[in-house]
């Protein structure tokens, strides 16, 4: 199979992170958003990444369809799951993929108050997941599922921040952290994005046009209410 990709969005990492999780093999086609080949257009009725093309020449697109899609296609992750588990991780995973994008735009803010905003916002979904988490190395039990992957990719964004701005998005969210080290432990963040991802990552969202990548490191940081580490402010 082939997913359609760019290389830095949150959406296609959830469906590689998937892949990769259950060992699938599957080969990428990079394209540019920017100035989309026709032949993409043909087939993403969205015109958005990521799309799946299983191997039977089907193109499949909403990164929500294509997780359910390889969960139903390929062992499941957590088999034997009743309909009201099903839903519920759904659920879960929703809130996740809905904040991509309040993250994406969180890390591009211009400013000190638009970035104090905007991660005050996904600070509310961050905030309802550390009620839910339990004392499990995953969110539910002993094994990943597809609710820890749908967080991957927002947790694996957040400690790129932290590493290299000093920016604390999680701040004092005690579970939160926890789980973000367990999963960044399974080696699955890497794995799921290309090789020069942080490269690029960081070259779009910590350049000089960014608040964090223009002022915010741990030496200089001068967030006061968001910012809840010690190493930072
Ligand atoms: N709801 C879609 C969102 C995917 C999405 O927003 N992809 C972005 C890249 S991260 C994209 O393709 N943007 C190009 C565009 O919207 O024209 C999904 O879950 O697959």
């Amino acid at each position: 199979m082939k997913i359609v990709s760019f290389k830095i969005c949150p959406f296609v990492q959830r469906v590689t992170a998937l892949l990769e999780a259950k060992n699938i093999d599957y080969k990428l086609e990079f394209i540019s958003l920017r100035d989309k080949p026709q032949w993409f257009l043909d087939i993403s009725p969205n015109g958005q990444v990521p799309v799946l093309i299983t191997d039977k020449g089907k193109a499949l697109f909403e990164s929500d369809a294509i997780v359910e899609y390889i969960e139903e296609a390929f062992p499941a992750l957590q088999p034997e799951l009743s309909l009201e588990d099903k839903a519920t991780n759904r659920a879960w995973s929703y809130l996740a993929s809905k904040n991509y994008l309040v993250q994406c735009s969180a890390q591009r803010s211009p400013n000190e108050n638009v970035l104090m905003e905007r991660s005050q916002k996904l600070g509310h979904a961050f905030d309802k997941i550390e009620k839910q988490l339990g004392d499990t190395p995953f969110f539910a039990g002993e094994t990943i599922s597809l609710v820890d992957l749908a967080w991957l990719t927002i947790l694996h964004r957040a400690d790129i921040i932290q590493r290299r701005s000093g920016y604390d998005f999680i701040g004092n969210r005690p579970k939160l952290k926890k789980w973000q080290k367990q999963l960044l432990a399974t080696g699955l963040a890497e794995k799921s994005v290309a090789p020069d991802f942080e490269e690029a990552f960081s070259g779009f969202y910590l350049s000089d046009q960014t608040f964090l990548g223009r002022g915010c490191t741990v030496e200089n940081c001068s967030f006061s209410e968001a910012c809840a580490t010690d190493a930072c402010c």
